[in-house]
């Protein structure tokens, strides 16, 4: 198998067979001096983690892995670490496996209009320091993704060997995505926000469409989503004037 090509993630590898989440091992690891770029990856978890405590099921066949990163960029900038990962993690199922893998906002990689991957982030900083960022991603390579739905509340979901029809090999998509991940990491340190954020709308089919932005109280916002700001959040025009969305406690709905 070809080596993997990066400086630094990937350099240390943590593989476990079994775990609750990858994304606790990773932070456990995170306070080490020599931690940044190391992989946490699993073959299945037994309490995979999404966003503001949701659950991420994650049953053998797919990939589930955590990266602990040390960025030297301001506090505030940290928001677009996610759409740096989705990025990576959009190119690479492209690139492994030849699937149309679209964006959308916050941080889902899509395939026809169903979610094949997320991406959690979790930090831990002082003031306009950073001390650590762990970056997880779920990718649903070859599962049934049947299986994960009918435990799931309705969210539209689909897996890369359902899509394809026969299973794909995890460890070039793997290798894949931790190239992307560190090339685009490094993008992002040295050329600033804008160049990814220009990638990830190509990579999007939501901007230019109605959407329903629903909050955590259930409250519904409506609008066409018009762009995505230097900080990552969403811009809408809504009949009652432009509104900025943040990416906390939401779903959008095409
Ligand atoms: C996410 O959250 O999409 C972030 C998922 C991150 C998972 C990785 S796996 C490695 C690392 N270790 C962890 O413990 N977590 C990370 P969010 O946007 O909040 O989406 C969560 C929602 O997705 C759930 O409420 C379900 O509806 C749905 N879901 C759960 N499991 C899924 C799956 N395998 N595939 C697609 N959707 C799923």
């Amino acid at each position: 198998a070809r080596v993997l090509r990066t400086s630094f993630i990937g350099k240390h590898v943590v593989y476990k067979e079994t775990t609750d989440s990858t994304q606790n091992i990773a932070i456990s690891l995170a306070d080490r001096s020599d931690s940044h770029g190391t992989v946490v990856i699993a073959e299945q978890q037994k309490s995979g983690r999404g966003r503001q405590k949701r659950k991420w099921l994650s049953p053998k066949g797919g990939i589930w892995l955590s990266v602990v990163l040390k960025p030297g960029i301001p506090t505030a900038k940290i928001t677009l670490l996610p759409f740096v990962a989705a990025l990576a993690v959009c190119d690479a199922i492209k690139n492994a496996t030849g699937l149309d893998a679209r964006l959308k906002w916050p941080n889902d990689v899509m395939i026809s209009g169903k979610k094949v991957a997320g991406i959690l982030l979790d930090i831990s900083a002082e003031a306009d320091q950073i001390n650590y960022a762990v970056i997880g991603i779920g990718i649903n390579a070859n599962v049934d993704s049947a299986a994960i739905s009918a435990r799931l509340d309705g969210t539209k979901i689909t897996s890369i060997s359902d899509e394809l029809g026969h299973s794909t090999s995890r460890l070039d998509l793997t290798r894949s995505l931790l190239e992307n991940l560190e090339h685009y990491y490094l993008e992002m340190e040295q050329q600033g926000v804008g160049t990814i954020l220009q990638k990830w709308k190509k990579r999007s089919d939501m901007l230019g469409r109605k959407v329903a932005v629903v909050q955590n109280n259930n409250k519904i916002i409506q609008g066409m989503a018009t762009d995505i700001n230097d900080d990552g959040s969403l811009l809408l025009k809504t009949d009652v004037g432009d509104v900025n969305v943040v990416s906390g406690d939401i779903h959008v709905r095409y």
